[in-house]
């Protein structure tokens, strides 16, 4: 508890503040091992979501059954704009959603535009075991989610068609770098430290979440609206395994955030459980994705965020990112609502 706190305590004193703490949380993130079960998350939502997904692990859960039952907080959340119910829509209006679950198995499902279901990761795990696929895309995904029971609902919020009315005045598309923050604090810059509570306002992203059971077990699950804004038919990185989401119950899991393109073209999250496997710590796996992001697209740190976050079997956990801004939310048994900013190729 006084973790969270005391990082957001430095949140609220001032960037000044923040520069410290985030420096001191940096050199604990390189390091940071974490207690089995446990359970971590993209952005400053997660630390609301581990918690779901910690209270199925103490009582011996799986950690697929949890970071389903993670997931769900952001996909159910109406003040968060980039999850799930209440996502801002594509350029043309419509709330498009993409979710990917696996486990340590190499299991997985995958759904991508599925549109007018909240829960797309709970559809992707229906994927994963009541079919022999890994992805459903669009009406298809729709058809099978609503053969498997689930309610049919208009998803676009008083709320996200006025931003999108806004955005329609000057039709300009360009994702910004930690541009889900952009509602909050709005003017400050990236890396004001103004992200506010877990859930509040402009404190929101695509959630990817990577836990290991009380077994040993691995799993992960990614769900988003996806970039706001984006061309109908757009597909990200969070529902390609291996972009978005990779687990190897051998060796850790990896899951990104950000312009999912430069996720895409660089198989990011495999290429950090395969550096893992090498023997990089999830840190420098992490480090070494957003590099070869870098290679193929030195400007990228300037013009757009990615940030990767992974954990090994042993419980270590890492995270890089090309901008300052991205945190991740850690949650075992010890400290449950830990937050902490990634370092970046900026810093
Ligand atoms: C995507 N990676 O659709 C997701 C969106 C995201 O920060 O993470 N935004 O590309």
């Amino acid at each position: 508890m006084t973790d969270r706190r005391s990082v957001l305590a430095a949140a609220i004193a001032g960037p000044a503040a923040l520069a410290t703490g985030a420096k001191a949380a940096g050199s604990r993130a390189r390091g940071v091992r974490l207690k089995t079960p446990c359970v971590i998350s993209t952005w400053d939502f997660g630390v609301a979501a581990n918690q779901a997904a910690f209270a199925v692990l103490e009582h011996g859960g799986s950690a697929l059954d949890a970071v389903e039952a993670g997931a769900r907080i952001p996909e159910a959340d109406l003040a968060n704009h980039s999850v799930g119910r209440a996502g801002y829509p594509d350029r043309d209006g419509h709330v498009t959603l993409d979710a990917s679950i696996m486990d340590h198995l190499g299991n997985c499902g995958a759904v991508a535009g599925l549109e007018n279901i909240a829960h797309p990761i709970s559809v992707a795990r229906k994927v994963m075991e009541n079919t022999p696929h890994v992805l459903l895309v669009g009406d298809g995904a729709l058809q099978f989610a609503m053969e498997q029971g689930f309610p049919r609902e208009a998803l676009l919020t008083p709320e996200s068609r006025a931003a999108w009315m806004e955005w329609r005045k000057d039709n300009h598309y360009q994702p910004s770098p930690n541009g889900e923050m952009r509602d909050y604090g709005r003017g400050a810059p990236v890396t004001a430290p103004t992200p506010g509570p877990p859930g509040s306002a402009g404190n929101h992203d695509t959630i990817g979440m990577l836990a290991i059971d009380s077994g040993g077990d691995l799993a992960g699950a990614c769900t988003t609206s996806g970039m706001a804004w984006k061309l109908r038919g757009r597909v990200g990185d969070s529902p390609i395994i291996g972009a978005g989401l990779y687990v190897d119950g051998e060796v850790g899991a990896a899951t990104s955030t950000g312009v999912g393109e430069e996720v895409i073209r660089n198989v990011g999250s495999f290429l950090v459980v395969e550096l893992m496997r090498q023997g990089h710590s999830p840190a420098a796996a992490c480090e070494a994705a957003v590099r070869r992001i870098l290679k193929r697209k030195p400007d990228a740190a300037k013009t757009l965020q990615v940030g990767f976050l992974a954990i090994n079997r042993r419980g270590e956990v890492g995270a890089y990112a090309l901008q300052p801004g991205f945190r991740y939310a850690l949650c075992d048994r010890d400290a449950r609502d830990r937050l902490l900013p990634a370092k970046s190729a900026s810093d």
